[in-house]
């Protein structure tokens, strides 16, 4: 066996024992400075290798105004990628410095609602979207894998859109149905969300971790990802190379 063969063998051996500790360890997103509160300001998400499984998601709402944001830290939006709808869940794993009382929403690609929570249960104040135990092996509300807009909320701030009469029509009825995941509001399933919030309870900010199922890496950037991308002038050199 020559020493070149047995460096490759020790090479193969470190990049098995690598992969299995990252695996172990599980990938892990943390919210990039502030992820902000509409699509076109969305966070995008990967795990550190950039590519492969995401199982969590960790951020803060902050609340306040001031620095950061004038408005506030009320909601946090993330551009994600489901990659397996049929496992797709997104439930609060408990903090010490967790949000008191929180709220999640999904949005598709286009900002058509598809599900929302506010409690898992009359005695959990944190939301579950759960979209596993659809018949036939579907999922509960929607089978499309792509890229979807997950956010979570200082409760009670929920998605609403203007009509043309100027009326604000709220895309999910979670007073009538506070608990567990539920689908849009009756005749809003077409309607497009962009950015509209109604008003949180400033009480409720503080830290999320998310434990994630069946979304992986998001496979191209965002709109927020591309704008970065063009100022350092990489979108310009990747299109002359490609
Ligand atoms: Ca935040
Ligand atoms: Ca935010
Ligand atoms: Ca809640």
């Amino acid at each position: 066996m020559s020493r070149q063969f047995l460096a490759v063998i020790g090479g193969v051996v470190l990049v098995t024992a690598v992969a299995g500790a990252s695996t172990y360890r599980g990938p892990n997103f943390v919210e990039p400075g502030d992820a902000g509160s509409s699509r076109d300001d969305a966070a995008d998400v990967k795990n550190p290798n950039g590519s492969g499984p995401v199982t969590s998601i960790a951020g803060s709402l902050e609340g306040g105004g001031g620095f950061r944001s004038v408005d506030g830290d009320y909601q946090d939006v993330y551009r994600i990628f489901v990659s397996d709808p049929s496992i797709f869940k997104i439930s609060l794993t408990d903090t010490t410095f967790g949000v008191p009382d929180s709220m999640m929403f999904l949005f598709n690609k286009d900002g058509n609602p598809i599900m929302a929570s506010d409690n898992t249960s009359p005695q959990n104040f944190n939301p579950i979207l759960d979209n596993i135990g659809g018949s036939g092996g579907q999922g509960q509300f929607f089978d499309q894998p792509g890229i979807y807009y997950l956010a979570i909320t200082s409760a009670p701030s929920q998605a609403f859109v203007d009509n043309v009469d100027g009326v604000a029509t709220l895309l999910f009825d979670l007073f009538e149905q506070p608990f567990g995941s539920i689908g849009p509001a009756q005749g809003a399933e077409n309607l497009t969300w962009t950015s509209e919030w109604t008003t949180p309870n400033p009480a409720n900010f503080g830290d999320y971790d998310l434990f994630v199922s069946g979304v992986d890496s998001l496979p191209i950037p965002g709109p927020a990802g591309l704008a970065v991308l063009a100022v350092a002038g990489l979108v310009g050199t990747r299109r002359r190379r490609a």
